[in-house]
């Protein structure tokens, strides 16, 4: 049998399909790429998958008029003709927006979908009810919600989270000392949003090995920072990195090695602040003394941390993860106060950048180019929620919630849209969402599989994988743009997104509108030709777009120096003022203080969270649960793959927990447990590990969550999902940002017949 090498790329990775009589068979690395991830050994289980959804189907109970008020989630699923389905969700849009008006179509759909700038399922969706006259949108996101709405006060964009970084050549050049909140996890440079050609992090991480550079791993896990990189760990408990920062701002303070010339050029509010810090404005002093008892970590240490920043060039970095939390703005405020207070922030290698450890690529060298892109347009309804208030929305039409300045309404939602997100992975306190879920009266989903989400959809729309079509594959933060060539045929009765909206836009009457009268590849050619004319005007030559195909790539050149985030500002204030009101860093800000939000006032401060081991509740439910990003798959994708599901516990997602904890409860390596609190309850498998603070156990997210009754809210999770267990509340009135990590559990040994894990088999389907 010949075997054919199809280039492609993916959000975990660039590679080559091997592809024999029609089947993916394996994946070979792009040849590109120095530093290959493991997960794209999945994408073969998952092309060819029992769990693809073979054609359309709608919900018995829907048919039969069952609508709002139904629970969805345990239904059988009746198959219908493309034409019918195509029929009936573009019935349903045009009934919706008729009776009820634009905004009660809820389109925010938010997700990663598949890498590929074209065949983006949301913007896909976001486009087709754009011109279908709007939806309810979602703004922010579930990664750093509450630092992007903050950063923009504070600092004046959000190149500190989302832009370019200061690189890590200029580090490992500069710095002497990289103090790490929350570590540089190995496990999350695995993905790379939109498709990367090279595994950038491991690549650095292993030159900050090499140089010697000092590295502090601030976090309840010891594997947040990988062994080989000497790192030092500092266990904190979950929830206090705010508390330790204030503590090293004190005694950097009381040592007098403040920066005192930078926060009297470049900031303003220093005086309030340090008031703050040293206890004049609420008889508090923040001391390390203070912060031992609430951060778990001795005084001593935190005294030697504190010296060592004020005597070494030092970058510090907050990984993502710490903000989504009670009060997240906190900690991100005070990462930048703590730089301004040590000096760095504009110098080479020093200052802060969030999550270096998050995401592959961050602090990647590459010139800032933009990359293709489609173009959603313009939503006439121009509503939106903030992006993890979805289940409030639902819960409360009319109702609504604070955001960042302004007061945001809720529609009354009739029918939601999601294309390319899960959000029976995402969102937090899942068994509320299944309750207020009911509230609509359809649910459409497109998904080239039967996730939990397409199992709480009413019409269910079967999309091709990108293996299964064209596309450009590139990142913000890689030098690379990937050709993405089709490898097999549509799976079963799988129709690309684009093709589903182009007929559901036809049924509106709104095609042209919709596809521009372009097909696939005359949209390739468009985008690739859009973002080349800007890569000429930046003096950038590349290959027009059929060199690039058949190439299968193109290659950016490196930048010629190192970047330095914040540089113009540091070397000339004046001629380069920051994006904010004063121009400055704000270390208070007039602005949210004009909010008069008491849960995010004007200037960093220590707020206890509602959920940690410090609070009354955790006599209950005395272990603090991290939910932290999966090292086998992404997301909730390719939980159906190899490289998951070998990483399973007795079929359960694994929970780790510390020697002493585990010996309370008399639980052993390879037990199921059950994981629960007020909210929910969960079963995982058990892998006991030393490198976790006492009293901190960590899922990762993403298991698909399986009910052990399919549409019963408060179902046991038989496979553990740890949103059946996490809070569902906003950050803050400023962010709205989500808090999975404040959470709270107890866990025992499950001592009944563990239920199997059905949720990687199709649901019950009616014959036609
Ligand atoms: N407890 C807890 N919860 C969390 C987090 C946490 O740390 N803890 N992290 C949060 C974060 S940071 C994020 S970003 C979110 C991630 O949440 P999501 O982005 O919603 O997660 P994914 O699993 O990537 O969901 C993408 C969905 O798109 C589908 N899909 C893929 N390709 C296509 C396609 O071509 N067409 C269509 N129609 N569908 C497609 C996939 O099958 C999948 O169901 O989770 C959040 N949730
Ligand atoms: N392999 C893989 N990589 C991924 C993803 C994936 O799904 N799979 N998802 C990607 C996405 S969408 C995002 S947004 C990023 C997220 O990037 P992050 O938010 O940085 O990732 P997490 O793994 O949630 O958290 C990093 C570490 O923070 C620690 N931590 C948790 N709470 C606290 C705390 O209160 N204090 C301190 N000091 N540490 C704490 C945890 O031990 C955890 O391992 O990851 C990306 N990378
Ligand atoms: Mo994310």
């Amino acid at each position: 049998m010949t075997v054919t090498a199809i280039p492609h790329a993916s959000h975990w990775g660039a590679f080559d399909a091997l592809v024999e009589d029609g089947q993916v068979t394996a994946v070979r690395p792009f040849a590109g790429d120095r530093h290959p991830g493991t997960l794209i050994d999945s994408v073969p289980d998952i092309v060819h998958s029992r769990t693809r959804i073979d054609r359309p189907y709608v919900r018995a109970g829907w048919l039969r008029g069952e609508r709002a008020g139904a629970m969805r989630g345990g239904e059988a699923f009746v198959p219908v003709s493309w034409d019918e389905a195509i029929r009936l969700v573009a019935g349903e849009i045009g009934r919706v927006r008729q009776d009820h008006g634009n905004a009660s179509i809820f389109g925010g759909s938010y997700g990663w979908a598949s890498a590929g700038r074209f065949h983006h399922a949301r913007t896909q969706l976001h486009r087709m009810l754009n011109v279908a006259g709007g939806f309810t949108g979602q703004v922010t996101n579930y990664s750093y919600a509450a630092g992007m709405t903050l950063m923009p006060h504070i600092v004046g964009t959000n190149d500190c989270i989302q832009g370019p970084a200061t690189d890590w050549p200029s580090i490992i050049d500069n710095a002497k000392l990289m103090v790490c909140f929350g570590g540089l996890p190995l496990k999350n440079g695995e993905v790379c949003a939109g498709g990367a050609g090279e595994g950038q992090y491991r690549h650095w991480l292993r030159q900050a090995a090499a140089s010697g550079l000092r590295i502090v791993n601030i976090s309840p896990l010891r594997q947040d920072t990988p062994d080989w990189l000497g790192a030092e760990w500092l266990p904190i408990r979950p929830g206090t990195d705010t508390a330790l920062m204030l503590a090293l701002a004190h005694a950097i303070v009381a040592a007098g090695r403040e920066d005192r010339a930078f926060l009297a050029t470049h900031c303003v509010g220093w005086e309030k602040l340090r008031a703050y810090i040293l206890g004049e404005a609420d008889g508090v002093a923040k001391t390390p003394a203070w912060a031992a008892p609430v951060t778990g970590i001795d005084a001593e240490t935190i005294a030697g941390l504190a010296a060592a920043m004020a005597a070494n060039p030092t970058m510090i970095t907050s990984a993502w993860s710490i903000q989504r939390q009670d009060w997240g703005e906190q900690p991100y405020w005070m990462t930048v106060a703590l730089a301004a207070i040590t000096g760095g922030i504009g110098r080479p290698g020093t200052g802060f950048t969030f999550g270096y450890g998050s995401i592959n690529g961050v602090g990647n060298p590459r010139i800032d180019l933009p990359v293709p892109q489609l173009n959603a347009g313009r939503n006439p309804v121009g509503l939106f929620i903030p992006v993890a208030r979805v289940t409030d929305m639902l819960e409360q039409p009319g109702g609504g919630c604070d955001y960042n300045g302004r007061w945001i309404t809720y529609p009354d939602t009739k029918l939601i849209y999601w294309a390319g997100g899960n959000p029976f992975h995402h969102h937090q306190d899942l068994n509320r969402l299944l309750r207020a879920w009911a509230k609509a009266e359809t649910i459409v989903v497109n998904e080239p599989w039967w996730t939990t989400l397409a199992r709480h959809a009413d019409i269910v729309l079967p999309a091709t994988t990108t293996l299964e079509r064209n596309d450009i594959g590139a990142s913000s933060r890689d030098r690379h743009v990937m050709a993405m060539k089709q490898a097999v045929a549509p799976q079963g009765q799988a129709r690309d997104d684009f093709a589903i909206f182009a007929d559901i836009a036809d049924a509106l009457g709104v095609r042209h509108a919709f596809t521009e009268q372009r097909d696939e590849s005359a949209w390739l050619r468009h985008l690739y030709g859009q973002a080349r004319a800007a890569w000429t005007r930046a003096g950038i030559e590349t290959p027009d777009f059929d060199a690039f195909w058949a190439a299968g790539h193109v290659e950016f050149p490196a930048p010629e120096k190192p970047f330095v985030l914040f540089e113009d500002f540091r070397n000339d204030p004046e001629a380069n003022p920051l994006n904010t009101p004063s121009g400055k860093v704000e270390l208070v800000s007039g602005t949210i203080g004009g909010f008069g939000y008491d849960d995010c006032p004007d200037h960093p401060v220590w707020f206890a969270p509602k959920e940690w081991l410090g609070a009354p509740e955790a006599g209950r439910f005395p272990l603090h649960l991290l939910s932290f990003q999966p090292a086998t798959r992404l997301h909730s994708q390719l939980d159906q793959g190899r490289v998951s599901l070998a990483s399973k516990v007795a079929g359960r997602e694994p929970i780790l927990i510390g020697p002493e904890d585990a010996a309370a409860r008399g639980l052993a390596a390879g037990d199921i447990v059950r994981v629960f609190n007020d909210r929910g309850a969960c079963l995982a498998g058990v892998v006991v590990s030393e490198g976790i603070l006492p009293g901190v156990v960590a899922m990762a997210t993403g298991a698909w969550m399986d009910p052990a009754v399919p549409g019963e809210p408060g179902s046991l999770c038989v496979h553990g999902n740890p949103n059946v267990l996490t809070r569902d509340e906003g950050t803050s009135r400023l962010g709205q940002g989500p808090v999975a990590q404040s959470c709270l559990v107890e866990i025992v040994r499950y001592e009944e017949t563990a239920p199997p894990v059905r949720v990687h088999e199709p649901p019950v389907t009616e014959t036609t």
